[in-house]
């Protein structure tokens, strides 16, 4: 460039700023991004999310605690804004195929901590057990689930399907860790308690999921775990409660996706042909939010297209890994919220389902079998124009 022009550049912005606007790239409007906060936090609030931001993308070496067995390095190298993870950064967890409790936790399960700092051995899957690929789901919107009541999952349950639609639905109970205290009247059966995140449902809150990503992630202690995955001593703390506790507050209040072109005609359309296929029996279009200490999330309605419970897939789902009561072919409902948006943090195309086999939408809907198999039936009998509209519609989402 002519060094004439480069000096006169940052004067001819002065006196023409809306000109210059239009060479630097725009800020992606808050419905294209999944980073940000639910509306109506305090000053006190938005600075916690900030330091959760921050922790979130920590990253940890063997200096500051990382491993000595661990599979990955920081929150967000496996969940990269925020969004849909990918492929290479999945988790493997082993055991059997029966629900009667891991069998191999004394060998190092369930989770497979394939990378060790050096000097240490990293893990491989142990002769007799079964395992299942796990990718990384969005982080977005969670706090809204996990203020849903105990009572409003209940409600949708429907285990002996009495109402004859071929959908039944079941929480995953699960055992809890011994730093989870149920909430008073949270729901309860044979010593277990709801399991919300995960794919599988198996973490019962955000703090069970934050703490167990620590150590089984990244093999960082806390107070509330730890015990080292690989000597089983109890350590020093790598993570303040402080930390993880901001960790905690960051997924609560990361802001839900915000559906895109809900007024354009085909996905308007799109909506009605959804509801028809029976697509909204699992993916429940509206749900509501109980009481919260977080007030931007007490008492509201939302659209996370889940009903938070596990379903029978079918064979073709099955991968003879058991969590909780979640039997092998079973799978939480996952959020269609943010469908739209999942490619931008893929690297430019989708992998869908648990183990992001399906590369596309459509590949996804075709995979449904079990419960799901008469929605999916319904699907292929419809008209191009109709699956057209419906896509366009996920892709709203
Ligand atoms: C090695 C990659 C990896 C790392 C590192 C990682 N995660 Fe995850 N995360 C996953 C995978 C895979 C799942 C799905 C696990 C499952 O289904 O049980 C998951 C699930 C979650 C969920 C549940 C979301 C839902 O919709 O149910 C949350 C929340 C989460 N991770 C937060 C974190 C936080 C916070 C950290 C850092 C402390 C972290 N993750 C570190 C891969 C990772
Ligand atoms: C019986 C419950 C049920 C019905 C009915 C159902 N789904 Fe699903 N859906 C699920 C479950 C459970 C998963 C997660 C499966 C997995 O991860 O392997 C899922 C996953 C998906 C995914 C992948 C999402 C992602 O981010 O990976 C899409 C897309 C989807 N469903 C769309 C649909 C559409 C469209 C219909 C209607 C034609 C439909 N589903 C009907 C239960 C259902
Ligand atoms: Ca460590
Ligand atoms: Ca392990
Ligand atoms: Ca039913």
């Amino acid at each position: 460039m002519n060094s004439k022009i480069y000096f006169l550049v940052p004067a001819v912005c002065i006196f023409a700023l809306t000109a210059c606007d239009k060479l630097l790239p725009a800020a992606p409007a808050r419905q294209d991004v999944l980073d940000g906060t639910v509306d109506g936090l305090s000053a006190t609030e938005t600075a916690q999310f900030l330091r959760g931001d921050a922790a979130f993308g920590r990253v940890f070496s063997p200096i500051t605690g990382l491993g000595p067995l661990f599979v990955s390095n920081s929150c967000i190298s496996c969940h990269a804004g925020d969004g849909k993870g990918h492929p290479s950064t999945s988790l493997i967890r082993f055991g059997q195929t029966d629900d009667t409790g891991n069998q191999f936790m004394e060998l190092g399960g369930p989770q497979l901590q394939n990378k060790a700092v050096p000097g240490f051995t990293p893990e491989i899957i142990p002769a007799g057990a079964s395992h299942a690929t796990f990718m990384a789901p969005a982080n977005t919107g969670l706090g809204f689930l996990e203020a849903v009541s105990d009572s409003e999952i209940l409600k949708m349950a429907d285990p002996d399907d009495k109402d004859g639609d071929g959908v039944s639905g079941v929480p995953n109970w699960i055992h809890l860790p011994e730093f989870i205290r149920p909430v008073a009247g949270a729901a309860t059966k044979d010593g277990r308690y709801i399991g919300r995140f995960g794919r599988k449902a198996g973490a019962h809150n955000l703090h069970n999921q934050t703490v167990n990503a620590y150590i089984q992630d990244m093999g960082i202690v806390s107070t509330y775990s730890p015990y080292d995955t690989y000597s089983s001593k109890e350590l020093d703390p790598e993570v303040t409660n402080g930390e993880v506790e901001d960790l905690v507050f960051y997924l609560h209040t990361l802001k839900a996706p915000i559906q895109r072109n809900a007024q354009d005609p085909d996905v308007v359309a799109g909506k009605q042909v959804f509801v028809n296929t029976q697509c909204g029996s699992c993916h429940k279009p509206v749900l509501k939010t109980g009481n919260s200490s977080i007030r931007a999330l007490a008492n509201k309605e939302f659209s996370p297209y889940t009903d938070l419970l596990m379903h029978d897939m079918g064979k073709e789902l099955d991968d003879n890994y058991t969590e909780g009561t979640a039997k092998t072919y079973e799978w939480r409902t996952t959020p269609l919220w943010g469908l739209g948006l999942a490619k931008d943090s893929q690297g430019g195309r989708v992998f869908l389902m648990h183990d992001g086999r399906a590369k596309s939408i459509e590949e996804a809907i075709l995979l449904h079998g079990g419960e799901a198999l008469k929605s999916r039936q319904k699907y292929t009998g419809l008209s191009a124009k109709e699956k057209q509209q419906l896509l366009t519609f996920l892709e709203s989402l």
